[in-house]
């Protein structure tokens, strides 16, 4: 049938173009940042993560080694490490030490991860990352699952029963807004279950300007990984966005405690998506990411809120990054 192979190779996703239809037709547009993860997408944030302005990641790699060793040692053994958002390995990979090794390593076999369920939206990242783990940790059971974390998650059968240990790292927490991040928390809860232990990494409240530069940096990479998202929707969906006529905006609200993202209309246009015409006036802006910043006192009753108590926190000593430690609150 050439007929259907002709069309088929024409196909476009029509999720991701209601999605972007959706936001784009309301008063302020908007563009899910989830939208953000496509291949080049995962390059560009990587490289937002090695630049010198933007100090989440490196803050909170900082702790993790001291983290790890202080959750194993409170974990029962045999545990499974569930990660949301889990677009690589490294961060996992502080509580997978020791974790499934080669026979030869059976001396350092001293740690609690028996499996680990890497849940991410991007696909190739998770083939990948199981594909590393499978040399690095082939003793490990991975279950990679490639979906939307706000989506209820069925744990694979092959783990029913394990303890659990949620790993929520990178302060993705901070892409949801504050109801959402409640509702994230409470399913996680129900997934992760009883006598879970839940490790969440946040970005806390700080000055202005030092954290409007980790969304704007001097080498254009954040700038890069904004409008990604229009180079995504031209492939994907057939849009034809003139790219250079957005600019990347980054500005802090104080009322709502978020960094924005926004494209700015450099001009009045017109572009065309699957076929819809959207209009843009001249400095009008396409919302792009939330990036909520929480005190650790509003983390922790979020939490509460949740069904989680903190039973333990690491910060860095300037107070610019946090991990908490939840439990569920009356388990046990
Ligand atoms: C992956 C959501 C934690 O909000 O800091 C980085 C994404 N956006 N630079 C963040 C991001 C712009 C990042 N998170």
């Amino acid at each position: 049938m050439p007929d259907d192979f002709g069309s088929a190779a024409r196909i476009v996703d029509r999720g991701l173009v209601d999605l972007a239809l959706s936001g784009l037709s309301r008063r302020q547009k908007t563009l899910p940042a989830k939208l953000f993860y496509d291949e080049e997408g995962c390059r560009l944030f990587y490289r937002i993560t090695e630049l010198p302005e933007y100090y989440l990641t490196r803050t909170e790699r900082a702790l993790l080694p001291e983290v790890a060793t202080a959750v194993l040692t409170t974990l029962p053994p045999r545990a499974v490490l569930v990660e949301y958002g889990a677009s690589d390995e490294t961060k996992a990979a502080y509580l997978l030490a020791g974790s499934g090794q080669k026979a030869t390593d059976a001396g350092t076999e001293t740690s609690a991860i028996a499996a680990y369920v890497p849940i991410d939206v991007a696909m190739p990242a998770l083939l990948q990352l199981r594909a590393r783990l499978a040399a690095s940790h082939p003793r490990l059971a991975v279950h990679p699952i490639a979906g939307d974390f706000m989506d209820p998650v069925k744990l694979p059968g092959a783990v029913a029963g394990l303890p659990r240990l949620g790993f929520f790292p990178g302060s993705t927490i901070g892409n949801l807004d504050p109801a959402d991040a409640m509702r994230f928390l409470a399913l996680a809860r129900r997934t992760l279950g009883n006598g879970a232990h839940f490790l969440v990494g946040v970005d806390l409240r700080k000055d202005p300007s030092l954290l409007l530069p980790a969304y704007d940096d001097a080498a254009g990479v954040t700038a890069a990984f904004n409008r990604n998202m229009l180079v995504r929707l031209n492939r994907e969906v057939g849009a034809n966005f003139d790219t250079a006529a957005f600019a990347h905006r980054a500005v802090w609200n104080d009322v709502d405690s978020r960094i924005e993202m926004h494209l700015v209309s450099r001009k009045a246009q017109a572009v065309s998506i699957a076929g819809q015409v959207v209009r843009f006036d001249r400095g009008e802006t396409i919302h792009t990411e939330n990036s909520y910043k929480y005190t650790a006192g509003r983390f922790v009753a979020m939490a509460a809120d949740a069904g989680w108590n903190c039973t333990a926190t690491w910060s860095d000593p300037a107070q610019l990054f946090a991990l908490f430690l939840l439990q569920p609150i009356g388990a046990g």
